[in-house]
């Protein structure tokens, strides 16, 4: 039986030149809402890599083998590099509040490499049983100036995975982000149980090709809802643009585009006192002057203040 209406579709997965694609019209066509799916020939998508998390069409739909054809590629919101994703609509930046012990700085330039991608961004802190009651309070009190309503877990508590399971599935598409060995996987395997070993409608001649596991996949969480799993990748912060940088930092953003202070000059780094009119005494500010300093030298190695 082929269905010649072409639909909308995500790409959940990607393995050499196939996709699997989840159909987001599923009313039309039943129970058979995920695709095996190669592009068309007569396409050339030469310099438009299709990526996990792309929107796409799909056509010559066979509702029996479970097959169809990619025959466009839907204009994508953003896309990240390393893992490969696109669409993205949340980050949440994943640290332990202990083993590996919480290092301030990494924690921010996580957060600011996140904010960059122009996306909503949480903050989870996990192994919140190695700590006292008192010095939970502290971080959540420390992140709330620095701008975010923190999530704490404990993998002793599984309500609280409950809570943050509801907040995903509100979202569209959400990745976890953070350094090796601070809980991701197992916060993974907390909201999805069995994620590695999810079967996807696919022929064991295609699975054997590659070491499937290690590629990126989408996780459905509700209908409308997705999750990155990103096997073997731990995120590593992005280099941001030095003036992207003051607008990252909500204690800036709030000054400069909400209250509409003006310093001097236009384009101003609020690193030198002359003519600048930011306050500087919020918590943040040495690792802005930091982070500014660091990427200063990348981009321009020879320039002066
Ligand atoms: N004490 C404690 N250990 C945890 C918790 N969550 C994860 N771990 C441990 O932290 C280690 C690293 O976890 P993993 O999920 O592999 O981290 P990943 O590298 O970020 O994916 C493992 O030994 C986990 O058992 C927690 O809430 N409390
Ligand atoms: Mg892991
Ligand atoms: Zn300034």
């Amino acid at each position: 039986m082929k269905n010649n209406n072409k639909i909308l579709g995500l790409v959940t997965k990607k393995f050499n030149e196939f996709y699997l694609v989840d159909s987001k019209n599923k009313e039309n066509l039943g129970n058979c809402e995920r695709f095996l799916c190669k592009v068309r020939k007569s396409i050339n998508f030469k310099d438009k890599l299709i990526y996990v998390g792309d929107e796409v069409i799909i056509d010559n739909i066979d509702l029996i083998n479970k097959r169809a054809l990619i025959i466009s590629l839907e204009k994508r919101k953003n896309l990240l590099i390393r893992p490969s994703v696109a669409n993205i609509s949340n980050i949440y930046v994943i640290f332990s509040v202990d083993e590996p012990e919480l290092n301030f700085s990494q924690v921010n330039r996580f957060l600011i490499s996140a904010e960059s991608v122009g996306v909503e961004v949480s903050l989870v802190l996990t192994k919140c049983d190695l700590i006292s009651v008192k010095r939970r309070s502290f971080l959540i009190d420390k992140f709330k100036k620095w701008g975010y309503q923190v999530i704490t877990l404990n993998v002793n508590k599984p309500d609280y995975f409950k809570n943050l399971l509801i907040q995903l599935k509100q979202k569209k598409c959400s990745i976890f982000m953070g350094p090796s060995g601070v809980g991701k996987t197992t916060l993974l395997n907390m909201i999805i149980p069995g994620v590695h070993n999810n079967t996807a409608p696919v022929s064991e001649k295609i699975k054997r090709g590659k070491n499937t596991t290690r590629n990126v996949e989408l996780f459905s969480l509700s209908k409308r809802s997705y999750i990155v799993d990103t096997p073997g990748f731990n995120m590593q912060p992005l280099e941001v643009d030095i003036k992207f940088l003051p607008n990252l930092y909500s204690e800036i953003y709030k000054q400069v585009v909400d209250a509409g202070i003006k310093c001097k000059f236009r384009n101003c780094l609020h690193l030198n006192d002359e003519g600048c009119n930011l306050d500087k005494s919020f918590e943040r500010y040495p690792f802005y002057r930091e982070m500014m300093e660091f990427s200063k030298n990348q981009y321009y190695p020879n320039q002066e203040d």
